[in-house]
């Protein structure tokens, strides 16, 4: 097969003090950070839907871009051809050593399931020829229960039984491919498995509707010798005005109560944190204290838009936060950081597709430097551990942490102690000087 990006290199690490656009300045795959490489901390995958499917159309305009990869026609099974040898191409030039796909992100969808799965069957031989040949590995599949028009009302959570069929077909489908791909995950983003108004909707039905879902899915999946993990990938809104994962609580939440969080972790897209309101460390640190942390959509959002724009990370204090939590939280296992971003509309061209990972590589690149920095620096862990020490230096304190403190011998503790005192300063200020200092020192 012909080269496809032509006259683009192998992307190299050439070092912060360097000019050529097309190298790293950061990211330098085989550097040990904290005992790891920065390719095994940071585990980064390529997208098949953005990278190699999506062209920038919107709702105002068709693509801007050409990711034909030489097929005569995009939407054929040429294409989807074409595409398997782009996208290793792509991944082989910059360094990349997983991916991640929907089912119809591979293929073009057939009327008829059946034809589809047969058009799945012919790729995915092509993709595991591709995988011996390169070492590629599959960090997580999935199936896209959102695109076909009978999911207008959600898969698990449609209104039509005939619907959950399919919904099933899908899954058990992207399930099998997976399993023969060597794929460590397998990922529900809820699509529309939300509401657009309680007039037509039984919540509750839906929600055990989902969790039956996900349910067989585990069944069948170990079943075939699936042994990652699963993910549920939380997100408040869009395309429904309501989603049932609105974010990582409120999935732990669904995840302990149906009795699927032993198989199941959470993928944490940082643009889905800031549309439920939070920052994308605050999805990150309550996933780690559910003990559910799994992997990582990495993107960026734009405050002032509401929705999701999906960019490739570039501020820093942002990805130094985020590599903070998932270093505290012990790392990747099976999960990794995905790139479920996309270049802008006006960025149309093969090369924008390279600077965009260079960027997004480095932006995290130098977020694990620093913030393994601020690791190693150890005031804020100092401060925090010191911040909470009168439950390790008083009796009531310790009792308080063991179970076994009672109000009413609290209440004496507090009479005792006569005016309260104050809990201490928060520091923040003394905090931020601190990062500042190790990002810009
Ligand atoms: C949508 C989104 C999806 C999931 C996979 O916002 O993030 O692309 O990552 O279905
Ligand atoms: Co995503």
């Amino acid at each position: 097969m012909a080269e496809i990006f032509e006259g683009l290199p192998k992307v190299e690490y050439k070092g912060a003090q360097s000019k050529d656009a097309l190298a790293f300045k950061y990211y330098d795959a085989d550097k040990i950070v904290l005992g790891k490489t920065m390719s095994e901390q940071l585990k980064f995958a390529m997208a098949w839907w953005h990278n190699l499917s999506a062209t920038g159309t919107d709702m105002f305009g068709p693509g801007t871009a050409d990711k034909r990869f030489g097929a005569v026609a995009a939407g054929t099974m040429d294409h989807a051809h074409a595409k398997v040898e782009a996208g290793f191409e792509f991944m082989d030039k910059l360094g990349l050593e997983y991916f991640a796909f929907h089912d119809v992100d591979l293929v073009p969808e057939a009327e008829d399931i059946s034809e589809t799965n047969k058009r799945l069957d012919e790729i995915v031989d092509h993709i595991a020829e591709k995988q011996a040949s390169s070492g590629k590995k599959l960090l997580w599949g999935t199936a896209n229960m959102f695109s076909n028009p009978r999911y207008m009302n959600g898969a698990g959570s449609s209104n039509s039984a005939e619907v959950f069929c399919f919904a099933a077909a899908q899954v058990k489908k992207v399930l099998d491919i997976t399993v023969k791909l060597g794929g460590k995950g397998y990922t529900f983003w809820g699509g529309r498995e939300g509401y657009e108004t309680l007039l037509n909707t039984n919540v509750g039905f839906e929600q055990e509707n989902i969790a039956a879902l996900m349910r067989m899915a585990v069944e069948y999946g170990r079943s075939i010798g699936f042994n990652g993990d699963f993910y549920i990938e939380p997100k408040p809104k869009e395309p429904m005005k309501h989603q049932y994962d609105f974010d990582a609580a409120t999935a732990a939440g669904f995840l302990k109560k149906f009795g699927l969080d032993k198989d199941f972790r959470l993928n944490i897209e940082a643009n889905h944190a800031t549309l439920a309101g939070h920052t994308f460390q605050h999805d990150l640190r309550v996933a780690a204290v559910e003990g559910l942390f799994g992997s990582v959509d990495a993107n960026q959002g734009d405050l002032l838009l509401g929705w999701d724009t999906d960019e490739f990370p570039f501020n820093v204090y942002e990805t130094t936060f985020a590599m903070y939590e998932i270093l505290k939280a012990g790392g990747f296992t099976n999960g990794g950081l995905n790139f479920d971003s996309k270049t802008r509309r006006p960025s149309y061209t093969y090369e924008d597709m390279f600077k965009s990972f260079i960027l997004g590589m480095d932006s995290f690149a130098l977020g694990l430097i620093k913030a393994a920095a601020i690791i190693e620096d150890g005031r804020i862990d100092a401060f925090v551990k010191d911040r909470y020490a009168s439950y390790e230096t008083t009796e009531y304190g310790r009792k308080i942490r063991n179970g076994s403190a009672t109000l009413t011998e609290l209440a004496a503790v507090a009479e005792g102690l006569g005016t309260p005192a104050l809990p201490g300063s928060g520091r923040q200020e003394e905090l931020q000087s601190i990062v500042n200092q190790v990002l810009f020192g």
